[in-house]
């Protein structure tokens, strides 16, 4: 409507100043246009996407008070090049994304591995990398409510490390970080060396520990770790030992498959002996189903199968340590996913992933796990959002309008 009150007082001139008029009714025009143009491409290219891009190595955590799954990172093809800064949440109960240009942006975006402290009601992201040859050692704190990330800044951090396991342990309001490592240029996708410490991290005092217990999991990168809230136990499954990049293993001796849980309160690691274990694998993911009682775990990679890929679904239960494979209908083999509990839902929600060892053929579905049902469910493809296009109108508009201003300025010159 501005242009249509600037161009009815401007036709308040007289016939000498009807050229300059029209010139100035055109720079208007051209103004306006620039900037609806411009504010539509940008806003499209913000809020265009109903979901978030295909990527794997991104962080992924579910926020209990909130009832949202958020997403942050990743890369979203195989190059330094297409690493992704974007935060995402997701409402399983409207199958809706929401992407939340937050305030601040955290550096570490590949192999950042993110938890929800729920006693702060706030997700925290440890480690990861930057880009080539810079893995962090950064601690960050994202809020949903106020849709702000900062970075904290406690005194004694954890060395430089990607490919690390976190859980949070809700009983000892701490975080719980296990392993990881580093290469010698920093490339998160392959390690030199791989620690096997233990620190717990309470963002109440922003403080790490380094726990030092007296006996430990063996080293490794890619393992994952989840929270059995019942037991109050910290589940650890597989990952690899040996340095290097997990996928030149000939022997596939550095896989491991060994179950371990730690118990924060008493800096215990037990060496679970489970009569089954699934085969050793890598980059596979754990959510704890709280209301089942079962630590979920899928997909990864072993050197035992020939493809490598696995589309394996277990269910682990400490009370009984016993791992059950389930038995779902397959299909959605994948690396580098990540997985977590809906606790509202009684659902675990899956995004992401790639279906190659090189990564070059990445996933944006979201599946949902019931448990309870031992059932896979792709989730429907969310419509763009109608709000959209709200600017597609007034371009046109604006369009018509230049138009007939250039159309009337010829038949007058
Ligand atoms: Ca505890
Ligand atoms: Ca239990
Ligand atoms: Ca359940
Ligand atoms: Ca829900």
């Amino acid at each position: 409507m501005l242009y249509l009150v600037i161009f009815r007082d401007l036709n308040g001139g007289n016939m000498k100043n009807q050229r300059n008029i029209l010139k100035t009714k055109f720079i208007i025009s051209i103004l306006l246009i620039s900037f609806l143009l411009f504010f539509t491409i940008s806003t499209s290219l913000q809020v265009n996407a109903a979901y978030p891009l295909q990527r794997n190595a991104q962080a992924m955590a579910y926020d209990s008070t909130n009832d949202r799954i958020i997403v942050y990172g990743g890369e979203t093809a195989n190059t330094y090049a297409y690493w992704i800064f974007d935060t995402w949440a997701y409402d399983y109960n409207n199958n809706e994304w929401t992407q939340m240009n937050p305030t601040g942006i955290p550096y570490p975006s590949v192999g950042a591995v993110m938890v929800y402290d729920s006693d702060s009601d706030k997700m925290i992201a440890f480690g990861g990398a930057h880009a080539q040859y810079y893995t962090s050692n950064e601690t960050w704190i994202y809020d949903y409510t106020t849709n702000t990330w900062y970075e904290a800044s406690p005194n004694n951090v954890p060395r430089l490390r990607s490919g690390h396991a976190m859980a949070y342990d809700s009983e000892s309001d701490v975080v719980i970080m296990f392993g990881g490592g580093l290469s010698p240029n920093q490339n998160p996708y392959g390690d030199s060396v791989v620690y096997n410490d233990t620190w717990a991290y309470d963002l109440n005092t922003d403080t790490w520990t380094n726990m030092t217990p007296s006996v430990t999991p063996l080293g490794r990168g890619a393992a994952h770790i989840s929270y059995d809230s019942e037991s109050d136990r910290i589940i650890l499954f597989g990952g690899y030992h040996l340095a290097g990049s997990p996928f030149l293993d000939p022997t596939g001796e550095c896989y491991q498959k060994d179950t371990w849980a730690y118990d924060y309160n008493t800096n215990t690691w037990e060496n679970v002996t489970p009569s089954i274990n699934p085969d050793p694998r890598v980059m596979h993911a754990l959510a704890y189903d709280s209301e089942s009682d079962r630590i979920i775990m899928f997909g990864g990679y072993t050197h035992l199968n020939t493809e490598g890929l696995q589309d394996e679904t277990w269910a682990y239960d400490y009370n009984n340590q016993t791992w059950t494979q389930m038995n779902p209908a397959g299909g959605l083999e994948r690396i580098l996913h990540q997985m977590a509990y809906d606790s509202e839902s009684d659902l675990v929600v899956l995004f992401g992933g790639a279906l190659a060892t090189q990564r070059n053929d990445y996933l944006d579905e979201t599946w949902v796990y019931d448990y309870n049902t031992d059932n896979w469910t792709l989730m429907p493809i969310p419509e763009v959002p109608d709000d959209t296009n709200i600017f597609f109108i007034p371009t046109i508009i604006s369009l018509s309008i230049i138009a007939i201003v250039i159309v009337k300025r010829r038949r007058n010159s």
